[in-house]
């Protein structure tokens, strides 16, 4: 070991946080880059799935609510941009991975939002999921990355709590209402326990990422609290449980449960999911139909500095 890399390790080791201007291995460099800029990617294809209902909210009020979540997320999704950027990659190269399909986004964004329930539902299950993962990753040994994420969850709780309260209206609503939210719940509760990626054996970048404190907790430990935390929510919400097999275990302390569709997570994952193609075409439009905005910026910024170096 160089003494570059002795002081990399004592300090991941001491739990000291890594700057963008410290020495850093460049795989370490590398599984950032891919990790943070595949979550930057989730949060703004994740404005399609719900943006598709803010104009059909069914009240003012949810919508207002609605509209800021959604744009809640377009922030969180910028703040990682600019954090992956201290790690020397442009934002130009990183959108271009994820339109040329090189750079993953979560999976549950491929799934379409049918009714009024899927936005309670996301908001509920799958900013749920985030939330348990990303307090794990506030405490990532990259400082950009961990600081990023202290923010972002505390507006994530409110989306969260913001989806429950809307499924608990509709759960305590009509007959047909009540059905609503049990087929939204039907439909994401599965694909959100897939968030948490491959089971433990099966991750290729864990090891690593445990090794260097990029990620604090595997995939099934996080997965298994979010397994556990759900069902008395379940419960409050007086719904069924979509996993027939979900049982509380004594000796564990935790619910034991049904095994997820791997199948479909790793279809979807690879570009064969019900939107997959629609995400992506719809953010190459906007893009490309923001490409006046972008164009007008470096141009006012070239005048600007043309001024001062005067
Ligand atoms: N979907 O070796 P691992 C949000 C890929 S934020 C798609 O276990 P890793 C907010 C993985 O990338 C949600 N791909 O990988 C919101 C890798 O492929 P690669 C996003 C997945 O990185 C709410 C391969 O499988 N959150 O939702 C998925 O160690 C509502 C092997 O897997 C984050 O990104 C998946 N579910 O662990 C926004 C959190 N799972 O790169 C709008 C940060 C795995 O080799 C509305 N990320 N893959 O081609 C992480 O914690 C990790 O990256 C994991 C995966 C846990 C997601």
């Amino acid at each position: 070991m160089t003494s570059q890399e002795e002081n990399f390790m004592r300090k991941i080791e001491a739990d000291e946080k890594i700057e963008p201007k410290d020495w850093m291995p460049e795989a370490y460099r590398k599984n950032l880059i891919r990790q943070m800029s595949q979550h930057a990617h989730s949060e703004v294809i994740g404005m399609q799935p719900e943006g598709n209902w803010i104009t059909r909210a069914p009240s003012l009020r949810r919508k207002a609510v609605l509209l800021s979540k959604v744009q809640d997320e377009a922030g969180h999704g910028l703040y990682l941009y600019s954090a992956t950027e201290t790690l020397g990659i442009s934002r130009a190269e990183l959108i271009a991975a994820l339109q040329s399909g090189e750079a993953k986004y979560a999976s549950i964004f491929n799934y379409p939002t049918l009714t009024w329930g899927d936005v309670g539902a996301i908001g509920w299950l799958v900013d749920g999921a985030a939330i348990v993962n990303q307090v794990s990753l506030q405490r990532t040994s990259y400082g950009p990355y961990s600081r990023g994420m202290i923010r972002i969850c505390k507006e994530e709780s409110f989306h969260q709590r913001q989806g429950y309260e809307a499924l608990l209206a509709l759960a305590k609503g009509s007959p047909e209402q009540k059905q609503m939210a049990q087929d939204s719940l039907n439909r994401f509760y599965w694909p959100a326990l897939m968030m948490f990626g491959p089971h433990d054996s099966e991750s290729a970048h864990s090891a690593k990422s445990m090794e260097w404190k990029i990620k604090r907790e595997t995939n099934d430990d996080l997965r298994q609290k979010f397994i556990d935390q759900t069902v008395p929510q379940i419960e409050v919400l007086g719904l069924e449980h979509p996993d027939k097999e979900i049982k509380w275990n004594e000796e564990r302390g935790h619910y034991d449960a049904g095994e997820i569709d791997w199948d479909e997570f790793y279809s979807v994952i690879n570009g064969n999911g019900h939107c997959n193609r629609q995400r992506v075409e719809h953010h190459i439009a906007a893009h490309d139909e923001g490409t006046w905005v972008r164009d007008a910026i470096t141009a006012y910024n070239e005048k600007k500095n043309a001024k001062k170096a005067q």
